[in-house]
């Protein structure tokens, strides 16, 4: 390679690495990193960690949410696709603007749910339960039941 080309590659590669990172930073995250939040949006007793994001731009975002035993979050929909991938515990979603524990469908460890944009759904846990939601803002929660908002409250 003559000297000049090799300058406008490192300099090319240098720029491709850089909006790379940007957009993509390379992470390695492991449990102990994760910094666990009260989450305004639902009802008192989950917690959020913000593994990439932020949700409220459009951009991907990684979010774990832990919930305690016995868990529920009244029917809502989201302005964008819910991809809820459960790590632990055992998370039960049913469809409708009512909720109606008839209607779920139990996923455990390993179980993925995807969600419509607008498509009302409820859930609630059996156990400690941890799951992961990802997908691409601006991310949104809207309860069926303006009542059932804890931001409301
Ligand atoms: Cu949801």
């Amino acid at each position: 390679m003559k000297p000049i080309k090799a300058v406008l590659f490192f300099a090319l590669a240098t720029l491709a690495a850089t909006s790379w990172g940007q957009h993509n930073p390379h992470r390695m995250v492991t449990p102990a990193d994760l910094k666990w939040s009260d989450v305004a949006s639902l009802p008192p007793g989950a917690k959020l960690a913000v593994i990439e994001g932020p949700m409220n731009q459009a951009v991907p975002f990684t979010v774990r949410l832990k919930f305690p035993d016995n868990y529920r979050i009244p029917p809502h929909t989201h302005p964008a696709i819910e991809r809820v991938t459960v790590l632990s515990g055992t998370f039960h979603m049913g469809m409708g603007e009512k909720f109606d524990q008839q209607k779920g469908h139990a996923l455990q460890a390993g179980g993925i749910a995807i969600m419509q944009p607008k498509t009302p759904h409820f859930a609630w846990t059996s156990g400690e339960t941890v799951v992961q939601l990802h997908g691409t803002g601006p991310w949104g929660v809207t309860y069926i039941n303006p009542s059932d908002d804890p931001r409301k409250q």
